[in-house]
């Protein structure tokens, strides 16, 4: 019997993605899922709902069309369940992209200089040293490790936060809750890239961003439901911190009267610091059914217990 294949990606043309996983996967029936569908082999989803996981608990493997599962975790899932997220898939380099622009814009004054602009001024600010400006990146999984190799090469002092010690060549390593405040205190320019988990819900709280250092900087490019956004906006007021660059947010899309927008001190962006490709995407889910068809293991299988 032919491999099936479901694809459920609700609210996006599904035609690219058929095209593509038919053309990886020839001998494969690929389908958009359809309540009441025979059971298949492989899931290929995003966001699905929970009518799909009830109906097709057989699945073999259910990839995730993106890196962080939260929102499918959320879901009543089978324990057996083998769920697959997008590993790196193109999105590494434009993460480093996203945050080494938000962190040198940040650094170099460059948004003073923008106001300035637009209102004719010339007008040179001292400049900083990159001694009193270290970064601490939150998660130094696939997407902070790269992030991290590509801030270093502007020198910055680095910092980076996991759950187990991580050993990155010219950062310096702090994990655990007991890590935490000496990270923290290390850091000024604060770079999140942790998923979204219980143990990570609303982590960035008045707390944690008071143990920063003074004019510190936040980068929020994982979740907003990391970010207690209240007390983000406390902060800027009390001038401890200097500012926020933010590409996710705890509802999205952000509200149209949302504080955030018209915030001076706040760049907003609409979830796109890494973008999921279709070509780099569908070619590693459909290189990895073949080998886990093959009986091959995988990389990127989530671990349902720790949430990512
Ligand atoms: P990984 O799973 O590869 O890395 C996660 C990192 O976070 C690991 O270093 C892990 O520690 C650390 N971590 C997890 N839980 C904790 C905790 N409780 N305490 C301390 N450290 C913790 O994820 P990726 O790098 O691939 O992706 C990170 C997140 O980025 C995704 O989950 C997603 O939410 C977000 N994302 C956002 C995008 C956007 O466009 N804005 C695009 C893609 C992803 P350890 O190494 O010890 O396991
Ligand atoms: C992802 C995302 O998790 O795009 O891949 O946010």
């Amino acid at each position: 019997m032919a491999l099936r294949v479901s694809l459920c990606y609700p609210g996006v043309d599904p035609a690219p993605w058929l095209q593509g996983l038919r053309q990886r996967l020839p001998d494969a029936e690929v389908s958009v899922w359809q309540p009441g569908d025979p059971p298949a082999d492989y899931g290929v989803v995003w966001a699905p709902p929970q009518q799909f996981v009830d109906e097709q608990p057989q699945l073999k493997a259910v990839f995730n069309i993106g890196a962080g599962v939260d929102r499918l975790l959320q879901l009543r899932l089978p324990g057996h369940w083998t769920v697959v997220r997008l590993d790196d898939a193109g999105m590494a380099v434009q993460m480093a992209e996203y945050v080494c622009h938000a962190l040198i814009r940040h650094f170099r004054g460059l948004e003073v200089y923008e106001q300035q602009a637009r209102q004719s001024v010339w007008q040179q600010q001292a400049p900083r040293s990159r001694a009193d400006y270290p970064v601490g990146i939150m998660g130094l999984g696939v997407l902070g490790r790269r992030v991290a190799q590509a801030v270093q090469q502007f020198g910055f002092p680095l910092r980076g936060w996991s759950r187990s010690p991580q050993q990155i060549e010219g950062v310096t390593s702090y994990w655990g809750r007991q890590g935490l405040d000496a990270f923290l205190s290390a850091t000024r320019m604060l770079v999140c890239l942790l998923p979204l988990t219980p143990d990570t819900h609303h982590l960035l709280d008045r707390a944690a961003l008071s143990r920063l250092q003074p004019g510190a900087f936040l980068v929020n490019v994982a979740r907003g439901a990391l970010l207690v956004e209240q007390d983000l906006l406390d902060l800027l007021h009390t001038g401890h911190l200097a500012g926020a660059a933010l590409d996710v947010f705890a509802s999205e899309p952000l509200a149209p009267d949302h504080a955030f927008w018209q915030h001076p001190r706040i760049a907003v962006t609409p979830h796109i610091s890494a973008q999921t490709l279709e070509h780099d995407s569908l070619a590693q889910i459909a290189s990895k059914i073949q080998a886990l068809q093959r009986g091959e293991a995988i990389a990127g299988v989530v671990d349902l217990a720790r949430g990512y």
